[in-house]
């Protein structure tokens, strides 16, 4: 059933009434009334939603799957995703029965908890900072959360509205859309598609899409993500201290998002940011189960902030995103913990490896196929996302349309990604193997 606006309004001011004296039901009745005629509340949008150039990147690409779908339903069976990224196995056994004892204690007078700590079991952020990071951080700068996606929005809560982000482009558009909401920046550019007060930094073949931050305007948080959505390029250790070197030396904070860590296997690319000297003192890391795992829809990540990290006058970071988390957050679901437990036991690291070399078997096969049809490609190897560099003229909108019309296959669009992706096709290797076979046939059918 679709309501409009004033249906909507109505119906809430009617089951208010359920518990209005009275003596107050008739004005309140008048108002919804005069407010329904007009369909609109009394209440001022929040103009920075209203800079938003379009809807969020992912259900748009839904929404443009499903229009074709609708106009071809005969199609539907034979639709393959190499779209959103999101994994496709199913959670191995070691790190299921995690899952399911932290559900089963809940059943228990011994097991039972309520509430948890906001920043997460202390077992978990132990772990996390042993197994993980090799006690290179201490266990107080985990913060456990419900998904890095989550933790960026909380991050940017924290900055508040009066810092300049600088973002790399491609990237995934969570930065730059939590950046507009948070009213950090100016209108778009029509003609660039670059938001006013956002600092881009390109990322392309030219520099081998690494970007030279200390060539560009300083901006007070740096967001970056290695290996990196959507290129799928890895940074090297070498890199990595560069930006920390520029970060360190204009005083800006580096938000590393490091959600495809587990994908790394190229010795001389780290897997965290912390591997780096001095990055303790400019940087914090968000991080996810969401890959690892296949925790996608289980909803578990973390964010570091070490205690070193802090604002220009002197209050450490990490004591207002224990503010921002203890207000804003009610912790993570302690089944979610229960099966994150179990993600870092070697039994469950082993699983891990055997399921994110299973995805980067499918990156390995995309890549290949669209090198040997003469396409240039950048990641794959250390990374789920191979990132197809299209023919000169050719829109990625466009050449996505195409793809799905006359293959039935999703991909996403570099463009979608900001400016700096335009010419560009993004394939995602979250998918089971028969379906990438089957993809590849058809996607060499249809780009040569
Ligand atoms: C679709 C660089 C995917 N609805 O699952 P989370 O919240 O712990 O991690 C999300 C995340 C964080 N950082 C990076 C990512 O690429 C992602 C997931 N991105 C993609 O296809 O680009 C899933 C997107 C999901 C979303 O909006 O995040």
């Amino acid at each position: 059933m679709k309501f409009s606006t004033a249906t909507v309004f109505v119906c809430m001011a009617t089951a208010a009434n359920a518990f209005a004296p009275a003596s107050t039901i008739s004005t309140s009745n008048s108002v919804s009334n005069s407010a329904s005629a007009l369909s609109m509340s009394g209440v001022t949008r929040n103009p920075n939603f209203a800079k938003l150039a379009g809807g969020y990147l992912f259900p748009e690409i839904g929404r443009r799957r499903n229009a074709y779908l609708e106009a071809n339903p005969d199609q539907a069976s034979r639709i393959i995703s190499l779209g959103i990224g999101d994994t496709t196995m199913p959670i191995p056994p070691h790190i299921l029965s995690g899952l399911v004892d932290g559900a089963t204690k809940l059943g228990t007078k011994e097991g039972y908890s309520g509430y948890g700590a906001e920043n997460g079991l202390a077992s978990l952020r132990q772990k996390i900072a042993t197994v993980l990071y090799n006690d290179l951080i201490s266990p107080d700068e985990v913060f456990v959360s419900d998904g890095a996606k989550c933790d960026i929005m909380r991050v940017q809560q924290m900055f508040g509205s009066d810092v300049v982000s600088a973002v790399q482009d491609p990237s995934y558009p969570v930065y730059v859309d939590t950046s507009v909401m948070m009213g950090q920046t100016g209108e778009i550019d029509k003609a660039t598609s670059q938001y006013d007060n956002i600092v881009y930094m390109p990322c392309n073949a030219e520099n081998e899409f690494f970007p030279d931050y200390a060539s560009l305007p300083r901006a007070d948080v740096v967001y970056f993500c290695s290996p990196n959505n959507p290129t799928g390029a890895a940074a090297t250790k070498a890199q990595l201290e560069g930006l920390v070197k520029t970060c360190t030396e204009r005083g800006s904070i580096l938000v590393f998002d490091a959600a495809y860590a587990p994908f790394i296997r190229d010795p001389d690319v780290p897997k965290s940011i912390f591997e780096i000297e001095g990055a303790k003192e400019c940087a914090m890391e968000v991080n996810s189960f969401s890959k690892y795992a296949g925790f996608t829809g289980v909803r578990l990540g973390w964010t570091v902030i070490p205690a070193g990290l802090k604002f220009a006058d002197g209050t450490p970071v990490k004591q207002d995103f224990s503010r921002v988390m203890s207000t804003a957050f009610n912790g993570a679901s302690i089944i979610a913990q229960g099966g994150g437990l179990a993600c870092l036991d070697p039994e469950g690291q082993a699983e891990i490896e055997v399921l994110i070399d299973y995805y980067l078997g499918n990156a390995a096969l995309l890549k290949e196929a669209m090198q040997s049809i003469g396409f240039k490609t950048v990641g794959g190897d250390n990374a789920p996302y191979v990132f197809v560099q299209l023919p000169e003229g050719k829109s990625s909108w466009e050449m996505f349309s195409e793809i799905l019309e006359k293959a039935q296959v999703v991909t996403i669009p570099g463009a979608g990604f900001g400016p700096g992706g335009e010419g560009y096709l993004r394939l995602s290797a979250f998918a089971p193997r028969d379906n990438i076979i089957e993809a590849i046939t058809r996607l060499k059918a249809v780009m040569v």
